[in-house]
């Protein structure tokens, strides 16, 4: 069993989940053996009903689908129709945050206060508004009025993108792929992929990287900078992390999903004096709100809202038996969640129009009336306490403090208040590099095992990392984001973040904060008078699963980083598509992809290209 996780918490409620006779994502993947081989090449087609037609890889069978579409053009296709659905997924996700600052200026959300008009003022001057003189509502009502048209622009470009230096928007320019409207992008990758549009491979792999470019440049970063504009930019914060963070005598609730909108109104209903009276009333001595995924990171980034665990442990929290609600909105949230509730008393209340799930209770969330819907909600939450089954109940004592909250704002003030003191680093090499360690788990492979080992090694070789999503809750969990962890790093990064009171690894939010990297990236980059593509970065997917994480892939080579993938993507059933991307994008977009299983091995990669990048900068290797 400990194959499947180096989580110590993980590995007991598996255990538990199989006492209870319960079945878990590691289960279903054992039924789901084998898996179809055509689609794990990538060379199965269902874009039209001539099909589906699917390629014979061992070049014995049909080597053309019934339209005569050959592998090369069914893999790229497959591929840009997977970055589309990543890429509308994040910036839906953006639109959403876009929709309740909008909502909120013009007095319709009064739930949702500007928490930080600095911020506001910035990212309005970077859209051309005028700030002076005008007050916050205005100037919000204008923000949120150009926010949104960037999702159908007609001015031909995004604007975020003029954060990125000139030579890599040049080159973008050249390529033809610097990204229109959002939703363009996406739009126009399902014109293309439908059944007789786009059959050139390399035309199809060009437009997933400008869709994926709208994603990273556009709906995650919309995402992320209007969430810090209405929720407050994320300061270093210290928090609690696993499944230990379930408290026996308490309301348990689990805020599952992604948007903010929804987790972050629920920490502060459940500060409630009357709903805190009646969980006393119940026996319960509090109620206790716990992040899991990407909104879980969102809460802690904010308010150091203890965090129950990544992407693999969804069902084990359930599993705990002393869950009363999970709370769910969008995204990586896994439909076997109310048939696993159905074991215990939890209750998975969805919140979404967009996201129902067959056997939860659905609270339709609006941000008109946020604080009273996230009330009632808890509300449901707190009388389940009473049917809570103590027989059931095990909650493993397995916890782990972290430090989070590293914003780019934080960034600068943790190092002085300019980007310099890293600047210096990297070019005296006491930091050797960045590598940013993003993405899922999977249960294909072992939980956390190749986060934890290819960040150790990347430390070890003074490479700071930045890391979001699920990658980064795989460190909290392990003491990876303590100050002590630095411990582990090579002397001359130990000795920065020694000097700093910081992590070697530096959480970052959730992926649509994957956006502060390449801010990050793009700052420093604009600070040597370099591209993006020079600089000795690294951008790593260990354990990724999502559509999301392709298109974060695309974009991140896309805007000039190398980037490892430590699962297998669905592209080797077209030699031509693989070669493109492993090696050919190199010289087009100045990145390529690497694929490696073994993290060890992903990393020597990682520290052999940053030694590269720095040799090619004129620094010592
Ligand atoms: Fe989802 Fe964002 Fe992946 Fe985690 S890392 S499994 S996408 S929650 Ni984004
Ligand atoms: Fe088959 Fe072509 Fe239709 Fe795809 S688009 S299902 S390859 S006929």
């Amino acid at each position: 069993m400990s194959e499947k996780s180096v989580d110590k918490a993980t590995l007991k409620m598996i255990k538990k989940a199989g006492d209870d006779n319960v079945k878990l994502a590691w289960d279903r993947l054992v039924a789901q053996q084998p898996q179809c081989g055509f689609g794990q090449l990538g060379v199965c087609c269902r874009n039209c009903n001539m099909g589906p037609c699917r390629i014979d890889p061992f070049g014995d069978g049909p080597d053309t689908g019934v339209c005569g579409a050959d592998a090369d053009t069914i893999v790229a296709r497959n591929l840009l129709r997977a970055i589309a659905a990543g890429a509308a997924a994040h910036s839906d996700h953006g639109r959403g945050i876009a929709a309740t600052l909008y909502a909120s200026a013009r007095g319709e959300a009064r739930d949702y206060p500007i928490k930080d008009e600095a911020k506001l003022k910035a990212v309005a001057t970077e859209f051309g508004i005028v700030v002076e003189g005008r007050s916050v509502q205005e100037i919000a009502l204008e923000l949120a009025g150009a926010v949104l048209e960037e999702f159908g622009t007609k001015k031909g470009s995004l604007q975020f993108i003029n954060r990125a230096p000139v030579q890599r928007r040049e080159l973008w320019d050249k390529l033809g792929i610097t990204p229109r409207g959002i939703d363009r992008e996406v739009v126009e990758s399902m014109h293309r992929t439908h059944m007789g549009v786009d059959n050139d491979y390399t035309s199809l792999i060009l437009q997933g990287l400008r869709t994926a470019l709208s994603d990273g440049w556009g709906g995650s970063c919309i995402a992320t900078e209007l969430s810090d504009i209405l929720f407050g930019t994320p300061q270093p914060v210290k928090g609690v992390c696993n499944l230990g963070v379930l408290m026996e005598d308490q309301v348990n609730i689990i805020l599952h999903g992604h948007e903010p909108t929804l987790s972050d109104i629920i920490v502060f209903a459940a500060r409630d004096e009357e709903l805190l009276a009646e969980a006393r009333q119940r026996g319960a001595s509090g109620i206790n709100v716990c992040g899991m995924c990407c909104t879980g990171n969102e809460v802690l980034m904010r308010h150091g809202v203890p965090l129950a665990g990544n992407f693999l442990q969804q069902e084990l929290a359930i599993v705990t038996g002393a869950v009363e609600a999970v709370i769910v909105d969008v995204q990586c949230i896994m439909p076997s969640l109310p048939q696993i509730a159905g074991c215990y008393h939890t209750k998975v209340i969805s919140t979404s129009p967009k996201a129902k799930f067959p056997g939860a209770l659905h609270v339709p969330f609006d941000e008109h009336n946020a604080m009273e819907v996230a009330k009632k909600i808890l509300r449901l939450a707190v009388e389940n306490y009473s049917n809570r089954r103590r027989e059931k109940v095990s909650i493993p004592s397995d916890r782990m403090e972290y430090m989070a909250g590293f914003s780019v704002e934080a960034l600068l003030a943790a190092l002085g208040g300019t980007l310099s003191p890293l600047i210096d680093a990297l070019k005296s090499g006491s930091v050797k590099g960045i590598a940013g360690v993003v993405g899922c788990n999977n249960p294909k492979y072992r939980q956390d095992y190749s986060h934890l080992t290819f960040i150790r090694e990347l430390i070890k070789n003074d490479i700071l990392v930045v890391a979001t999503g699920c990658a980064a809750i795989a460190c909290a969990k392990d003491g990876m984001l303590l100050p002590g962890a630095a411990d582990e790093a090579g002397e001359g990064l130990k000795a920065v973040c020694k000097g700093l009171n910081v992590p070697p690894v530096l959480h970052m939010g959730s992926c649509v904060d994957i956006s502060r990297i390449l801010t990050v990236a793009a700052a420093i980059a604009n600070a040597l008078g370099v591209d993006i593509a020079d600089l000795p970065l690294v951008g790593a997917a260990p354990e990724w699963m999502s559509e999301k994480a392709v298109s974060i892939g695309a974009y991140v080579i896309g805007s000039g980083i190398f980037t490892i993938l430590g699962t297998v993507p669905p592209v080797l059933g077209s030699k031509n598509v693989a070669a493109l991307l492993t090696s050919g994008a190199d010289e087009v977009i100045g990145a390529k992809f690497a694929v490696e299983e073994d993290p060890v091995a992903a990393a020597e990669l990682a520290v052999k290209h940053i030694a590269g990048k720095r040799v090619s900068l004129g620094l010592k290797a």
